[in-house]
């Protein structure tokens, strides 16, 4: 994908209102920490637009990124950030529940899983969340350079398990260093922008008369 331009577009807090979109959008949620403002940095392809720290907890805000005037890419608040109240998480909570159910151009979730970890309880929820809610949720394993390749398999397994996935979900693992896996992940939003295919010319419609 060519990123012709990208800027933040909306940032929403807590009691925001959420845009209503016409573009579609497509989610990043998953951990605090996990990665997603990296991997939506290498997906615009710049270095630090979306803002990204070694403190967890950094995207308290739901941001809307507008690429090549075509779409959003939507920067989640990550969730488990240990340092926040009981009342604080609670009202993400909802937060990112009201996006989720509500957005009408919300075309896919992805969810970022640590290649390194088990999938959390947290992450768990997320997943089923997700697909409760009528969407094919695309994980995006993240942190690819920090394990040997030949671990690689087996902690996609262990994700594909601890998660139950559909046999057919799609995992893809991601390096926010070294940008492996971003072509696929582009590939993949591309396929929702393409205009949809012409309709084949229809056959002569039956008048019904040798129907039963
Ligand atoms: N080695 C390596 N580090 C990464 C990768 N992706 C993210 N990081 C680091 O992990 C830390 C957290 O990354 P963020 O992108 O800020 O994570 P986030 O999910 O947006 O976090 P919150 O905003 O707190 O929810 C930063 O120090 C990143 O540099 C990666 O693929 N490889
Ligand atoms: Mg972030």
């Amino acid at each position: 994908m060519i990123i012709k331009s990208a800027e933040l577009e909306t940032v929403c807090g807590i009691t925001s209102k959420l845009p209503e979109n016409e573009l579609p959008e497509f989610a990043f949620a998953g951990k605090s920490n996990v990665g997603k403002s990296s991997l939506i940095n290498a997906l615009m392809n710049r270095k630090s637009l979306a803002r990204t720290s070694s403190q967890p907890g950094k995207t308290q805000t739901i941001n809307f990124y507008l690429i090549n005037k075509d779409m959003y890419y939507v920067d989640l608040p990550g969730y488990g950030y240990a340092k926040v109240s009981v009342e604080v998480k609670a009202k993400w909570g909802k937060m990112i529940e009201r996006y989720l159910r509500n957005s009408k151009a919300l075309k896919c979730v992805f969810l970022l899983i640590d290649i390194r970890h088990e999938p959390s309880a947290n992450d768990r929820m997320m997943y089923d969340w997700i697909v409760d809610n009528g969407y094919h949720p695309i994980i995006i394993a993240t942190k690819l350079d920090k394990i040997k390749r030949s671990q690689v398999a087996k902690q996609v397994k262990l994700i594909r398990t601890t998660l139950n996935m559909e046999k057919e979900g799609l995992i893809i693992p991601f390096s926010a260093e070294t940008k492996q896996g971003r072509e696929e992940i582009w590939e993949y939003l591309e396929s929702y922008l393409k205009p949809e295919e012409p309709e084949m010319p229809a056959e002569a419609p039956e008048t019904g008369e040798n129907q039963k």
